[in-house]
């Protein structure tokens, strides 16, 4: 289903068209307000007037978080405060975090947006959606809140964590879809058998939005089964809007970027040369109708590729590869690149171990030393030990031999690692903690 068919399944023609006029809009609007963006484009030699195609675009230098955070907390705001309505922030690992301002038709657009990925996961106005993304400086909460609103359907703004309420409330309030992050959905499933809850029967949820944080189909696959529902895909970073910068439709070949909102380029991260669609690189955007806080060449750090293939669905708005990692979780160990993903698709393959992981990097000797956690189901527990170390070297060799690497494999007792009720922490490096 389509909230707004004349935008998602617009003309290749009558798009460029759009992007065209709304880009040289764009360039024109920060070379006047933000005086950053003015100095970077002098320094660059380029004049708004540079801008008048698409392919202009590269011309453009890069911005980056830490532009974001030297700015901090204003400094790349658009329009004066008092057009601001509404301010979020993400939180860094180290110091200050970095700060967005939407002004009320910013609002409206990510209401527009979450609108178009709500629809399209399943909802309409009959739908319950409850929300588990955080409210609060978090854009998660917020950002699905008021598309659920705009589509009409019921929201409960339930927010993340107290996982026996949000079950108790899930039954009921007959809800239909759950929004949180794929981690968590894991962790309410789980919760749900514990108490006896058997999802097919005794509550109707039938779809589930996730995003925020990077997933595996295999992890897709384990949660539509231990919930009954269909789980789509969703994508954004609060510097370019929040969630609903791209989500997935039916056919799950890739999620959708809100093309006529924001430029998606694919850049060779070392060199920040553009890369072809098809190849893998490091994601970029530039909003084209943001007005608190546009952002030219916004480097995201994640690693993806582009497809502009025609989709069965009928949108025509290019597609990015579901993220399987961004380079700030990418763990170099002896010289070879790990992504938490890599781990889990080989995990979620395994009926003796539930996707609930940790990744341990120690250095040992001076030698880098990666240990996987990972827990035992209930069963795989009680069973006899030689049976557990069968299990244990089963996944060590097929890890070793997917990841290239040694690889030491700890198999820890049932619920024992960790739950997350945000975005699930994936990594231990004890190399940095010293
Ligand atoms: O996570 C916005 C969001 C909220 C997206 C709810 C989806 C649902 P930030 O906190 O700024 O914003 O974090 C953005 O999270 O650059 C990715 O690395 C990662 N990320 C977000 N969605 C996905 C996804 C929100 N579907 C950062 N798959 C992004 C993989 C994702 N990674």
């Amino acid at each position: 289903m389509y909230w707004n068919p004349s935008a998602e399944c617009m003309e290749p023609e009558k798009l460029r068209e759009l992007q065209t006029k709304r880009l040289i809009r764009t360039i024109h609007h920060v070379y006047q307000n933000v005086p950053y963006y003015r100095n970077r484009m002098q320094e660059t030699g380029v004049a708004p007037g540079d801008i008048r195609s698409l392919e202009d675009l590269a011309l453009l230098p890069f911005t980056t978080k830490q532009d974001l955070r030297d700015n901090y907390p204003y400094g790349l705001f658009a329009v004066p405060l008092s057009e601001i309505v509404r301010i979020h922030a993400s939180s860094g690992t180290t110091g200050k975090p970095t700060v967005v301002g939407y002004t009320q038709r910013d609002i409206q657009t990510w209401a527009e947006l979450m609108a178009r990925t709500l629809t399209c996961a399943g909802a309409d106005k009959n739908a319950v959606i409850q929300n588990a993304y955080g409210y609060g400086l978090f854009t998660g909460g917020l950002g699905v809140h008021y598309g659920a609103e705009l589509i009409g359907a019921s929201v409960i703004p339930i927010s993340g964590g107290n996982t026996q309420r949000q079950i108790m409330l899930m039954k009921d309030f007959g809800t239909t879809m759950l929004t949180c992050t794929p981690s968590y959905a894991l962790y309410l499933a789980e919760a749900m058998a514990e108490e006896g809850i058997d999802p097919t029967r005794d509550i109707i949820l039938k779809y589930g939005v996730f995003g925020a944080e990077p997933w595996t189909n295999g992890m897709r696959r384990e949660i539509e089964r231990k919930l009954g529902i269909r789980a789509t895909d969703i994508y954004g970073l609060s510097e370019v809007i929040g969630p609903g910068v791209a989500f997935e439709c039916e056919i799950q070949q890739g999620l959708h970027v809100n093309e006529d909102h924001f430029l998606p380029e694919i850049i060779d991260p070392a060199t920040g040369r553009v890369l072809p669609d098809g190849q893998e690189g490091e994601l970029v955007f530039t909003t084209i109708t943001k007005e608190g806080i546009p952002v030219i060449r916004y480097r995201t750090r994640d690693l993806t590729s582009l497809s502009r293939e025609a989709c069965q669905c009928g949108r025509t708005h290019v597609r990015m590869n579901k993220v399987l990692g961004r380079s700030d979780d990418m763990i170099i160990i002896r010289g070879v690149n790990v992504f938490p993903t890599q781990v889990e698709s080989v995990l979620v393959t395994y009926t003796e171990v539930e996707p609930h992981y940790l990744l341990v990097v120690e250095r040992v000797n001076n030698l880098d030393r990666l240990e996987v956690w990972v827990e035992m189901s209930d069963r795989l527990f009680s069973d006899e030990v030689r049976r557990v170390e069968e299990i244990r070297h089963r996944i060590t060799r097929e890890l070793e031999s997917l990841l290239g690497l040694s690889v030491g494999v700890k198999l820890v007792e049932p619920k024992s690692i960790e739950r997350s009720q945000g975005k699930a922490r994936r990594v231990l490096d004890k190399r940095t903690l010293s």
